[in-house]
């Protein structure tokens, strides 16, 4: 309590007319509403955060009110932060390995039947947005396998956590907790619940929306007055929404997400031939022309669906010791990535979707096949 009292006094010195309004939550703490874990109702940091966020956002004083009482309620999860660490420096990243874990049989079977019992929301997801049901199914697939995982944490203690502890070692920390500060606010301010579960890293529902992803992109795709993106049972806004996100971030229907690639890899390695480098440079960015790709060494397959003036990228996915996978990514595989920033996330799910396209039109093969003395039966009677 002293502790609280003396961040208190100092804060009242640094804010000057947040004093009011941040008297009106001492008592809130006094009767004891806020768990006594919660490091937040009481931090330099977090009550700056609060009161700039009341100001800027000009919260009438019932607003400020909530969002003071909601953030008084968050709990520090000390297993979050070394969660946002990256990965050692020398380890290699791993294609392969990256996706065994997603391309694999547990998954694609329960594509084939989120699929086969949505197809409909499917179809008018890509009808209305233009992005076709494997992507949405890739997505969904890998980010909460349709719903079974997604995720134990509340949103608000994840979200909190990595707004005010975000770990310093981290090369880009402070971006980093920029960035978790405006996910916080967007939830605080839209009033989510504080009971809300999701990801260590806040992102909630089916499809693993973060705070600022839900306000903006999330849509009601079943047309029942309210977004619900966490009921596995009922994945039409997920798939509505994820459709959304991506024709927001510019999808191109028909243009495909990649394309296969022939470098010629004796060539690179001559001293001095610098045609790698300067292709992998803009990395994920696609900025050559296949024209631009060969005259670098590696050659494109062009089809129909992607014009000369297309932009590529040579996307490079390392295999530990093994020799590295590249494709040339699209602007649509470029769009995937805006979903998470990484190529390697990007690939998984684009892989995904074909695997369980390709599983379901093979059941439908063998299964017509199955069925159709009965469907023939059923017609003559
Ligand atoms: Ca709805």
């Amino acid at each position: 309590m002293a502790r609280s009292n003396l961040h208190f006094s100092r804060l009242a010195v640094s804010l000057g007319l947040a004093w009011l309004s941040l008297l009106s939550w001492v008592p809130v703490r006094a009767q004891g509403s806020s768990p006594p874990s919660s490091p937040y109702a009481s931090r330099p940091e977090a009550l700056a955060f609060t009161a700039q966020l009341v100001e800027r956002e000009q919260l009438s004083p019932d607003q400020a009110r909530q969002v003071r009482e909601t953030l008084a309620q968050a709990r520090f999860l000390p297993q979050v932060p070394p969660l946002m660490l990256p990965a050692p420096a020398g380890s290699p990243k791993n294609w392969a390995l990256y996706r065994s874990r997603f391309i694999e049989p547990k998954r694609i079977q329960a594509g084939v039947r989120f699929w086969q019992q949505n197809q409909a929301t499917l179809a008018r997801a890509q009808k209305r947005y233009g992005v076709p049901p494997d992507i949405v199914v890739g997505i969904l697939g890998v980010e909460t396998l349709y719903g079974q995982h997604m995720g134990k944490f509340r949103v608000l203690d994840a979200l909190a956590t990595l707004a005010f502890d975000f770990p310093p070692e981290h090369p880009r920390a402070a971006e980093r907790q920029a960035y978790f500060q405006k996910e916080l606010a967007q939830f605080l301010l839209h009033q989510m619940p504080a009971q809300r579960l999701g990801s260590y890293a806040g992102a909630t529902g089916l499809s693993q929306f973060m705070p600022s992803s839900l306000v903006q992109w999330a849509v009601d795709f079943d047309g029942d007055g309210r977004i619900d993106l966490g009921t596995p049972q009922k994945p039409a806004d997920a798939i509505g929404s994820v459709a959304n996100y991506f024709h927001a971030f510019g999808w191109k229907p028909g243009l495909p997400t990649h394309l296969p690639v022939q470098i010629d890899e004796a060539g690179w390695q001559l001293p001095g031939n610098e045609d790698r480098a300067t292709l992998l440079a803009p990395d994920i960015l696609p900025s050559f022309s296949a024209e631009q790709l060969s005259s670098h060494g590696v050659q494109v397959q062009r089809p129909q669906s992607v014009g000369p003036q297309d932009l590529l990228a040579l996307i490079e996915l390392q295999n530990g010791e093994a020799a590295p996978t590249y494709v040339a990514g699209t602007e649509n595989f470029y769009v995937v990535t805006r979903y998470n920033w990484s190529s390697y996330y990007a690939m998984a799910v684009i892989e995904l979707g074909q695997a369980v396209a390709q599983a379901r039109a093979q059941k439908q093969t063998t299964g017509a096949a199955h069925f159709k003395p009965h469907r023939a039966s059923k017609n003559h009677d």
